[in-house]
């Protein structure tokens, strides 16, 4: 065996050189493992003993991409285009031995060998979408050239990690190997590549899967239509497409220019500056500087939840959906046989769009025990509580659960913005006591705020992390505070939201303002979602507020067919003239003067800004360990545009400076709630990089 270089090697298996990589954590395609590729390769070639070269990677993946944190360096070593016409024009068949995910730049070194082998575990994908990007090492010609333009449409517009198995029906892979026996599989496929004299297979020129959709633009417009609504605001979905389309109608290279000229594009673009920076924190956010790798983990085999509404429900879902039995805790038989059922009709919902099974509804069910007594939760590894949000009520509940649940425990509140350690003092464990705050539909939305209160241990916020893991959540740790890390930022943009209707604006101006920032849908419209009336009482309304004034008109959103917009009989929302009216009536018994020049640009830097700000109070407060953990909160649970980074991304793409000179002219002219973070401040004239 020859070394290349440090994490390449060569050897000889009697007529075949088999070139390894081993360049932990996933075979990105650093300049190192780009010259080990080059080198390789050619020494293969070069070697008259040989007469083929397998490619096969060492850890846990084949090549899974570009090295992202290369992007934006100076290019050292050779380029993936010297790379890969080493190995396509090679005298010499040259077969991939794919395990793991061949992702991005590695599918796409894959695709200019000559043949595939993969053992059934293995993933392909060109998820270059996903940071912003298209493939741009070849991919968007090569792609279409062997599963044809539909299929890859889906799959680079999604990003998805295609099986092994699929792959192979669709030829994107030539031969399974055996699960755990690859370099096996791989050497005896070349050996009869050899034997049986087979073609060097060049991706680049087969036309037959893509012959048929040459010209049928009606392929590519019905598909642009269908991913219209998931895709809305990125550039890449786009680009992705337009190459498919020149490889359907450009000879090879003509494509590959198209290509070229897209991913530059989007690669200097800030979409996918945005992207990346989400990749990598999404990576750090589970990272917590204080607590060591050999922290303990407790095993969570089984879980109590208290309350069977609608966050105890999808609580309960997440655990079943893992194979976690759950024992929900309802007051009455009647509550509990209500929310069982809710739960039982949702798996079924699922079922029905063909996204589980009818065995897997039967299979979550019986995971899913219902019970009238808290005593039942003696056993459980993991107590949350999820009853509706009242103080007292919660301390009760933890008074009782110290009684009754077994030793290291741990319990949890799912508050939404109560006090945590305060709950925590109800017991004589509140290092066993921490918050998982859950987002709804619980079930579906991915986002976990997971509140480490003063007193709650390492090892309960570790497991907490592994069991967020579990449940396919993405979590953050963030501190005890009103509202937390999310609710806190969301605060501000409602308060200047609600003022500016009073001074002019009207809520649908505000909606298609940030809407078209890319925010899946603006407060005014979420408020009509949620219903106007949450925590309103008609007994003791007074008119004081919009809010009494709309509620009192009959207006509770779009449960009574009205309220800040009015509501056709399929809920699409229209702007309501007589809510107009009914705000200037409010503005004008008030002595509130109004004016019509409100812009888009004010509205979004009246809601965001102040954001921004209030993201630096947290940080400076120590409520979030990082700057890119609060933009993991706001993209995951808030519906910020991922392609804008979420909004502490956002204020440095704009300038903090920026944001700093707003906020400060706006404590002048509009009040003390602008006042800018000193943190701010800081960051400003210290020119401090918060990433
Ligand atoms: N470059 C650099 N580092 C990477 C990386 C990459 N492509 N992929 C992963 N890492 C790091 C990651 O930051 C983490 O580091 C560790 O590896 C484990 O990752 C020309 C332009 C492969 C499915 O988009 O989807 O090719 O935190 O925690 O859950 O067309 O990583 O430990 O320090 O995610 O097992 C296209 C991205 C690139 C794939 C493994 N490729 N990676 O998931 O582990 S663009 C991708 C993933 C490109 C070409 C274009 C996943 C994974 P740390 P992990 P995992």
């Amino acid at each position: 065996m020859s070394t290349i270089n440090e994490v390449s090697s060569l050897e000889n298996h009697s007529n075949i050189a088999v070139l390894t990589l081993n360049s932990p954590p996933v075979n990105a395609l650093s300049a190192n493992v780009r010259e080990g590729l080059h080198e390789g390769v050619k020494s293969a070639i070069e070697d008259s003993a040989v007469d083929a070269i397998v490619i096969i990677c060492e850890g846990r993946t084949f090549i899974a991409g570009a090295d992202i944190t290369e992007f934006g360096q100076a290019p050292k070593g050779p380029s993936l285009y010297e790379v890969q016409d080493m190995i396509e024009n090679s005298t010499k068949p040259v077969v991939a031995a794919i395990h793991g995910t061949a992702l991005g730049g590695g599918l796409e070194v894959a695709l200019t060998c000559h043949y595939r082998i993969a053992v059934p575990s293995a993933k392909c994908g060109l998820p270059e979408v996903n940071l912003g990007l298209l493939p741009g090492a070849g991919g968007t010609q090569r792609l279409p050239r062997i599963v044809g333009a539909a299929k890859a449409l889906v799959m680079m517009t999604s990003g998805e990690h295609v099986p092994a198995e699929q792959c192979l029906t669709m030829g994107l892979v030539d031969e399974m190997a055996e699960e755990g026996k690859l370099l096996e599989g791989a050497l005896s496929f070349a050996e009869t590549i050899v034997s049986e004299k087979r073609p060097l297979v060049k991706v680049r020129d087969a036309e037959d899967k893509i012959a048929a959709d040459k010209g049928n633009d009606a392929l590519f417009a019905d598909f642009r239509k269908s991913i219209a609504r998931k895709t809305r605001g990125f550039l890449a979905p786009e680009y992705n497409i337009q190459c498919i389309e020149a490889a359907v109608n450009k000879p090879f290279d003509e494509g590959i220019k198209v290509e070229q000229e897209l991913f530059m594009k989007l690669m200097t673009g800030t979409q996918s500056a945005a992207q990346r920076y989400m990749f990598f924190a999404q990576r750090q956010v589970t990272k917590i500087p204080d607590i060591e790798a050999d922290t303990e983990v407790k095993d969570i085999n089984s879980v109590g939840v208290i309350g069977a509404g609608t966050m105890g429900g999808g609580i309960s879902m997440n655990f079943a959906n893992v194979g976690i039995p759950v024992t929900i805790i309802e007051q009455s038989q009647e509550r509990l046989d209500k929310g069982i059922g809710i739960i039982r009709k949702n798996y079924e919902n699922s079922a029905a769009k063909g996204r589980i099974t009818q065995a897997q509804v039967e299979e979550r069910m019986n995971l899913i025990e219902g019970k009238t007594s808290i005593e039942a939760l003696d056993s459980q590894d993991m107590i949350i509580e999820a009853v509706f949000e009242n103080m007292d009520l919660k301390k009760d509940i933890f008074k009782q659960l110290d009684g009754i649940c077994k030793q290291g425990a741990i319990l949890a509140s799912n508050t939404s913005a109560l006090d945590v350690n305060v709950i925590a003092a109800e017991t004589n464990r509140p290092e066993d006591v921490i918050g998982l705050h859950f987002f709804s539909p619980a079930n579906v939305m991915r986002l976990l705020e997971i509140v480490r209160g003063e007193k709650t241990s390492k090892s309960v916020v570790a497991s907490s992390l592994a069991v967020a893991k579990k449940i396919k959540k993405i979590a953050a740790v963030v501190g005890v505070c009103p509202g937390f890390v999310g609710n806190r930022i969301l605060a501000q943009r409602q308060r200047e939201a609600n003022k500016l209707i009073l001074e002019g604006a009207l809520p649908w101006d505000i909606d298609d303002a940030l809407f078209d920032f890319g925010f899946p849908m603006g407060p005014f419209a979420m408020s009509d979602l949620a219903g106007l009336d949450i925590g309103w009482n008609k007994d003791t309304s007074n008119g004081e507020s919009l809010r009494d004034v709309l509620c009192e008109a009959g207006r509770l959103g779009q449960k009574s067919g009205k309220g800040f917009y009015i509501y056709d009989e399929n809920r699409n929302k229209s702007p309501d003239p007589e809510v107009e009216a009914l705000i200037r009536k409010f503005g004008e018994e008030r002595q509130i003067r109004m004016r019509d020049n409100i812009t888009k640009e004010e509205i979004l830097e009246r809601c965001l800004y102040p954001m921004i700000n209030e993201g630096f109070k947290i940080l400076e407060e120590g409520m979030a360990i990082r700057a890119s953990d609060i933009d993991i909160v706001w993209t995951n649970g808030y519906g910020w545009p991922v392609y804008e980074g979420g909004p502490m991304f956002y204020g440095n793409t704009i300038g903090f400076d920026k944001v700093l000179f707003w906020l400060k002219k706006a404590e002048l002219e509009l009040g003390p709630e602008f006042k800018p973070s000193a943190y701010l401040e800081k960051v400003v004239t210290e020119g401090i990089n918060i990433f």
